[in-house]
């Protein structure tokens, strides 16, 4: 008799279980799949995973669905879905899958396609241009991108990229190759000189960014999913090593992304789910120059190991999402979620050595710098509040804090201009753009250029005489400003143009733009 009663109870829980998880499953699938795909994965959205959503309380995972996420592309449900449904969607994304697929140097070998073999192509551009004054424009809206004239302002070439880039394409040092990393783990090499997709590969299910090393052998690969860098040659994307990501005691991580740090001979590696930053050699050969001093780093302790691609580890007390280096790469510039908001990290002595004041969230990331008043200084937008924060490089303080119409995202300048611009990206006033004078930090003139549409997201030629900035809009355009006079001078119509990279700017790593 029990056991009958058992059975019938079993029965009836894992109907009403079943009944609840199939209205789950379409909720899901109605307003999280496309973002965050039917298998929870990832795609546009991170992937929704226990692992990964470590540092997130399930409390604040309801407050997340219901209000959006600042700073992402997240839109608050409180109007589309019921609390309780809410409720029932945090526990399913902190329950584990059955199965989270393996990606490692298997199946990464597996995605391998090689298009062009290196130096199968021709070694001269196709086309006439100044190929330094050229531009990569990323098209997000069609998932294409874009060869454009720095010169004339025309198109040259436009052609289908992977599924949802991010991050900034990087190039080879010489500037003949560009470099693509799509959120779905795609890696895509494309020579500019015969506009061909030369090579592709899956480095991950969930990737952040990549980065290119200062000698441009190598491609670094980060990772949400699984939790690794991908080391690739940068010849024919060729899979060299994959480094899972784990602190000492075995705790993994989310890699929040990778840069190159070309005068260290090495990458740096943010972590978002412990407390530490990676360097990375990616040249053993040469041993890296720290203020004109060579070290023996194998010596020191820190060094995780000692084969290929040695990684040093600077551990810090606090998490370290987004930064930026200085223009020596001796220090980076991190948000920290302490009171303070940002941190400093000498990754020489490889410490702490100041707090920066900062309020809201800092998108340190798309941070500048230049010359004020005989110091430099930095100045980073905030994704929370509307404002620009300005840095004094030497003491750290922050010497002024310019009040915007909402919060941004980007900023870029140029050595031979004399204006800094800051979007409005969040808000009422995302059809905002300010322009900054660097000389006196006041805001000069603020642009409108497409009513009701979100302007965002500049870059200059290699001259600093103009500027590029998007309209992030499916009926988009680029337009065109001189740079002195901040009269329009043209626009091209683009789909929801997200990124544009001056190929100059970007290998001479230009104080004004992202590297
Ligand atoms: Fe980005 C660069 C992280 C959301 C567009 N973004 C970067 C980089 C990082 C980063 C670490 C630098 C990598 C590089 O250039 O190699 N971005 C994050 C986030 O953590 C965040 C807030 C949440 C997320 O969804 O991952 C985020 N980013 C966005 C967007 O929602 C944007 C606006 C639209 C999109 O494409 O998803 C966006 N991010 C960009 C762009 C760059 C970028 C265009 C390159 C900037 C540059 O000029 O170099």
């Amino acid at each position: 008799m029990i056991r009958i009663v058992f059975i019938i109870s079993l029965l009836l829980t894992t109907n009403i279980s079943f009944a609840v998880s199939k209205h789950l499953k379409a909720v899901y699938e109605e307003h999280c799949a496309s973002c965050h795909s039917s298998n929870r994965l990832g795609g546009m959205g991170p992937a929704l995973l226990p692992g990964n959503l470590k540092r997130l309380k399930k409390k604040k995972a309801v407050d997340v669905i219901a209000d959006g996420r600042a700073a992402t592309q997240m839109p608050g449900y409180a109007d589309k879905i019921s609390k309780k449904d809410i409720q029932a969607l945090v526990d399913y994304v902190y329950t584990p899958l059955p199965y989270i697929p393996k990606w490692g140097m298997n199946e990464i070998n597996k995605s391998h396609l090689i298009h062009f073999k290196a130096g199968s192509l021709s070694d001269k551009p196709i086309f006439k241009a100044d190929m330094l004054n050229l531009f990569i424009v990323v098209e997000l809206g069609d998932h294409h991108a874009t060869v454009l004239d720095g010169d004339k302002f025309e198109p040259i070439h436009r052609f289908k990229t992977r599924f949802a880039l991010h991050g900034g394409p990087k190039y080879s040092p010489d500037g003949r190759y560009v470099y693509f990393a799509s959120r779905d783990g795609w890696v895509s090499k494309f020579d500019i000189y015969n506009l061909k997709t030369v090579a592709e590969i899956r480095a991950g299910i969930n990737t952040r960014n990549l980065a290119i090393s200062g000698d441009g052998k190598f491609v670094l690969v980060g990772n949400y999913l699984p939790h690794s860098v991908v080391i690739l040659d940068a010849e024919n994307l060729n899979p060299i090593k994959v480094i899972p990501v784990k602190d000492k005691n075995g705790k993994s991580s989310r890699v929040s992304a990778v840069y190159a740090a070309p005068p260290r001979n090495s990458f740096i590696v943010a972590l978002k789910d412990i407390p530490e930053v990676w360097e990375i050699y990616y040249n053993d050969k040469h041993e890296p120059i720290y203020n004109g001093l060579v070290h023996d780093y194998r010596h020191k302790e820190g060094i995780a190991d000692t084969s290929s691609f040695p990684i040093r580890r600077i551990e810090l007390d606090d998490y370290l999402d987004d930064f930026q280096f200085d223009q020596s790469y001796t220090h980076l510039m991190g948000a920290a979620r302490n009171a303070k908001n940002g941190q400093v990290v000498n990754l020489d002595i490889r410490r702490k050595v100041a707090d920066l004041e900062l309020t809201g969230l800092p998108h340190l990331g798309s941070g500048i710098t230049w010359e004020y008043k005989g110091r430099t200084v930095m100045a980073t937008p905030n994704f929370k509040k509307a404002e620009v924060s300005i840095i004094d490089m030497k003491t750290w303080k922050t010497i002024k804090r310019i009040k915007t119409l909402g919060p941004g995202f980007f900023m870029r300048s140029h050595e031979n201009s004399k204006y800094a611009w800051a979007d409005v990206f969040f808000g009422p006033n995302n059809e905002a753009v300010h322009i900054i004078d660097k000389e006196t930090l006041e805001i000069v003139k603020t642009l409108k250029p497409a009513p009701g549409k979100n302007a965002a997201h500049v870059e200059f030629d290699r001259y600093g005489k103009h500027v590029v900035l998007s309209v992030w809009d499916m009926d988009g355009e680029l337009i065109i400003y001189d740079a002195e006079t901040l009269k329009e001078i043209k626009r091209l119509p683009m789909k929801k143009p997200s990124g544009k990279y001056n190929v100059y700017n970007k290998i001479n790593r230009s104080a004004g733009t992202s590297h």
